[in-house]
Parts: C-alpha cells; structure tokens; sequence
C-alpha cells in the first residue's frame, strides 16, 4: 500500500521540470493517477531537488490550514506549479489552468523520518 509520504511524491514533487508548457497541468494530473472519481481542485507541483523540500519539515512551524499540526514554510522561495481546475470542466474531462510560480511552500510533514506527507499551501 502506498504510504501518505510516497503519495506525497506522486502528487507534488517533479524536480527534473524548469519550465512548463501550457498542456503541463492537462498531462500531470492524469499521469500522476491524482483524478480518481472527481477532478481534483488544486495540486501543485515542486520543480525542486527532494533533498530541499524534505528539509522544509525542519524549517519555519507555521500554521496549517486544516486542523492538522506540524506545518512548515520553506525558508527559500521554491519553483512551483499550480493546477487550477477549470471552472467548467467536468470528470473524466479534468481540465486545468497551469501556472508556474516562485512562492515559499508550507508542508505538513509526519513521522520518523519526518517527512512531507501533505501540500498545505504557498504564499
Ligand atoms: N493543494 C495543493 O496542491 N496546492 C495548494 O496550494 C493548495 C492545496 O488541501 C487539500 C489538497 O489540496 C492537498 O492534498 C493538496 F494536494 C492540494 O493530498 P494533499 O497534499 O493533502
């Protein structure tokens, strides 16, 4: 089964990507397997080595936006990813606006090793 971690790294991490196309987010959220029933509102994408953003879980406790404790803001700003549904796209036909932003990440991060388990946000 997979673990919260490993789900982690399918739905957020593509470090080897700089820059991205237009079709990106189309392409992503349907070879990732994030879509599974409905079209996921917002995923965002980390364009930066695993290393860097295991070490936010050891940088800045912020706030989470869920009740869940344990959130980390990454002290640098990452290169990143936004997938935005559009607002009339329908499942199977998940369709996304792609935007590739310079934001710090917040992470929740769990577990021995404390790794990043959810995509709390950016700012
Ligand atoms: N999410 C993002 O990927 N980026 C954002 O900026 C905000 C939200 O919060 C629920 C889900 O929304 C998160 O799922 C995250 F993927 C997405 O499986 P997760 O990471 O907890």
């Amino acid at each position: 089964k997979e673990t919260q971690a490993e789900k982690f790294l399918r739905q957020h991490m593509d470090p080897d990507t700089s820059t991205v196309t237009a079709s990106y987010c189309n392409k992503m959220m349907k070879h990732q397997n994030i879509m599974v029933g409905d079209c996921k509102l917002v995923n965002t994408f980390i364009h930066e080595p695993l290393p860097d953003v295991q070490a936010v879980c050891f940088q800045g406790n912020v706030p989470c936006k869920n009740t869940k404790p344990n959130c980390h803001k990454s002290s640098s700003k990452m290169r990143i990813t936004d997938c935005h549904l559009k607002k009339e796209a329908k499942y199977p036909k998940c369709e996304y606006e792609t935007q590739q932003l310079r934001k710090s990440i917040i992470v929740t991060c769990e577990g021995n090793p404390y790794v990043p388990v959810h995509f709390n946000g950016s700012v």
